[in-house]
């Protein structure tokens, strides 16, 4: 007799995420050189995810609270929701003021991501959405499993290290009302090129003029150029009466990757739909979850809340990101002195955020990791914040014993 099948026999193994699957080879990896360029974490020159100063100050008053671990609401605390809104739109936008907003505390940007996709595929009036070719590869992940049938409008220029906005645009010309187009809003992951003001204007009168609706990933405020700078799209949008939907996380820039802390704002046409919509991202969230985790909000909205914390918050968000900004001027130069190049890597210095897509192949990457143990993802995709000044001279060794031994190959 043969034994019964169980259940699960045919479950088939799981191919890992290319991103995360990265963080564990590199935990492996006893190399004492090794560097992670990988996933998206931002390290500090001495390779450390940092506690952020603000961030140790609001975990001792929240501590020093103690109160009783309650269900939050579904939609989550109050005043986190509140400061959401003030960060990402700007206290004093008409939007927030007149009410016109609905503001959700979510578990991290991916939270917010999966609840807005199931809201609109609920109420929303198309099932398609298009993302940027190419993208955060979990945008594609997290809509089909919302039910979404995804589709990639052009925007990474190979040849010219640009933006396909004319290319964009025609596409987005083409979309049927309804459908929603997934927009980073600023420190686009993964090719660190985001659109100018003008390429945003012109993107936005397409929107309006065919019904489209936009959903912003904001994941990296304050990464480019400012917390108002990065969140300038996002406002624009919201001031030219177009109804959208933004993600915003808090794991890169308060360093809270663990604790997952997030929003998602619905911006409607009136108070009115916004109380409505509102109540329908609880029902969302109480059959994904229920209601979000506290610990994390508390922190960040203490912070967000709290002036003089306010104020260290901008002023550590800004070394982060001078710090980034000076390895990618570090990296631009050791790699232009090592193989004799001038303006072959200016790309470095153009692109914003945490990552850089440096256009080396999967073969490179593989021999970057397995022979120098420099870790990027496959794509190409380089995170800048995995540089130190101790580290800059190795890694660009690395890239450049790559690229040579590509060229002489090539000869
Ligand atoms: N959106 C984008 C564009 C993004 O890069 C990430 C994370 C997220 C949302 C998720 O944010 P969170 O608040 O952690 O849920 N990206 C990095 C980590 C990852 O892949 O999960 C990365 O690209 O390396």
């Amino acid at each position: 007799m043969s034994k019964p099948s169980s259940l699960f026999d045919r479950v088939p193994a799981y191919a890992g995420d290319p991103i995360l699957s990265l963080m564990q080879l590199f935990q492996a990896d006893a190399r004492p050189h090794k560097a992670s360029l990988g996933i998206g974490l931002y390290f500090d020159d001495a390779g450390r995810i940092p506690v952020l100063d603000c961030v140790r100050q609001a975990t001792a008053a929240v501590a020093g609270e103690e109160r009783p671990s309650s269900y939050l609401p579904m939609e989550g605390l109050p005043a986190y929701r509140q400061a959401v809104q003030a960060l990402v739109f700007g206290a004093g936008h008409e939007a927030v003021l007149s009410g016109r907003i609905a503001t959700l505390q979510s578990p991290g940007g991916s939270g917010a991501l999966k609840v807005g996709a199931d809201f609109l595929r609920q109420h929303g009036t198309a099932g398609q959405v298009w993302v940027s070719d190419p993208t955060w590869d979990n945008h594609v992940a997290l809509f089909e499993g919302a039910g979404f049938e995804v589709g990639r409008y052009p925007y990474y220029d190979e040849a010219t290290g640009g933006i396909r906005v004319q290319a964009m645009i025609d596409t987005f010309r083409c979309l049927p009302a309804g459908t929603v187009v997934l927009l980073h809003a600023s420190c686009h992951n993964p090719t660190g090129v985001d659109l100018t003001h003008a390429d945003w204007q012109a993107v936005i009168d397409v929107v309006a003029e065919r019904g489209l609706v936009p959903f912003v990933d904001m994941a990296y405020q304050g990464f480019g150029d400012g917390l108002d700078e990065d969140a300038w799209a996002v406002r624009t949008l919201a001031s030219q009466g177009i109804e959208f939907l933004v993600a915003n996380s808090f794991s890169k820039n308060f360093s809270l990757y663990g604790e997952r802390v997030g929003g998602l704002s619905v911006v409607c046409a009136s108070q009115d739909a916004a109380q409505r919509v509102l109540g329908q991202l609880q029902a969302a969230v109480r059959r994904n979850y229920s209601s979000p985790p506290a610990y994390g909000a508390r922190i960040v909205e203490h912070v967000l809340c709290s002036p003089q914390l306010l104020a260290l918050w901008q002023q550590e968000l800004g070394a982060m990101r001078e710090r980034m900004l000076q390895m990618r001027r570090g990296l631009h130069s050791a790699l232009n002195s090592r193989l004799g190049t001038q303006g072959a890597f200016d790309f470095l210095l153009r692109q914003r955020g945490m990552f850089s897509y440096t256009g080396l192949n999967p073969a490179q990457v593989e021999r970057l990791r397995e022979v120098h143990g420099v870790y990027l993802v496959a794509s190409g995709r380089l995170c800048v914040s995995g540089l130190r000044t101790d580290n800059l001279q190795h890694v660009a060794a690395a890239i450049a014993d790559v690229l040579e031994r590509e060229a002489a190959e090539t000869a």
